[in-house]
């Protein structure tokens, strides 16, 4: 028992070790505390006014429940709104996004909205309640392929998914609630996202956004593009023999105790 435990341990530090120098963690919000973590741009967009937008931070969520348009007029495209949270990091190759995303709109013919995670010049993917009196809308656009759009009008006007891309070898997959839904080629580096809310009135319907977006996290875990310089190649095989070396001891050891 005690042999396996610490077999099992070493595997894990060995493959620990491995990842940590594999993949980067580049972006990572679980939405904890009150606030949105400043390392987000908050960008108002279209035509809307202070106070912009209704959201809250808490209970490990943001929750979004109105978007502000500037005016409520008979041209709804006067009325299109938008908030993006724009992030940057360093530029990885394959990587994997994951987020989970709340929605709840209500059976509404006050307004058509939209949310969207864009990834660089890889993907675009999200929820759209299409217009007045259809449901709402998957949408996976791989950039500058537009052959490759997917809309799948049948969703519901609530859910929970998992929302999670891949990239490996410059072949990207998007599932949306652990369903394949896209795969494309794309070798662009990716090294920015934004989170896109929008609401689009209705003429005469002023309500505002309806239901809530809500997002649960957001992660990038990726390869660097530019991987930092290993430290000093020729100490190296030197201490992993001593660890192999200490870790044969304890077994040996441990064995023989129990
Ligand atoms: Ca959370």
């Amino acid at each position: 028992m005690k042999y396996i435990t610490l077999r099992f341990m070493v595997v894990c530090m060995l493959m620990t070790a491995f990842s940590a120098y594999a993949s980067t963690v580049v972006l990572q919000d679980d939405f904890s505390g009150t606030a949105i973590d400043p390392q987000w741009n908050i960008n108002y967009m279209g035509n809307i006014k202070s106070p912009y937008w209704d959201y809250t931070v808490n209970n490990g969520y943001i929750t979004v429940t109105n978007l502000y348009a500037k005016t409520y007029s008979t041209d709804t495209q006067l009325d299109h709104t938008v908030v993006r949270l724009t992030r940057t990091f360093e530029p990885v190759t394959d990587f994997l996004f994951t987020a989970r995303f709340i929605w709840n709109q209500a059976n509404s013919l006050a307004a058509s909205d939209v949310f969207y995670f864009s990834l660089g010049n890889v993907a675009r993917v999200g929820y759209r309640d299409v217009w007045t009196n259809e449901k709402g809308q998957l949408e996976v656009y791989p950039t500058g392929e537009a052959s490759n759009y997917i809309g799948n009008r049948t969703f519901p006007f609530s859910g929970d998914v998992e929302v999670m891309i891949t990239r490996e070898n410059s072949i990207v997959n998007v599932y949306w609630g652990g369903v394949l839904y896209s795969t494309f080629e794309n070798t662009n580096p990716l090294s920015d996202i934004y989170i896109h809310f929008a609401f689009k009135a209705i003429a005469g319907s002023p309500q505002g956004f309806f239901g809530t977006q809500r997002l649960d996290y957001v992660t990038i875990d990726g390869s660097l593009l530019n991987q930092p310089d290993p430290p000093d190649p020729a100490p190296i095989p030197e201490p992993a023999t001593v660890i192999l070396l200490v870790s044969g001891l304890a077994l040996k050891c441990i064995l023989k105790r129990s």
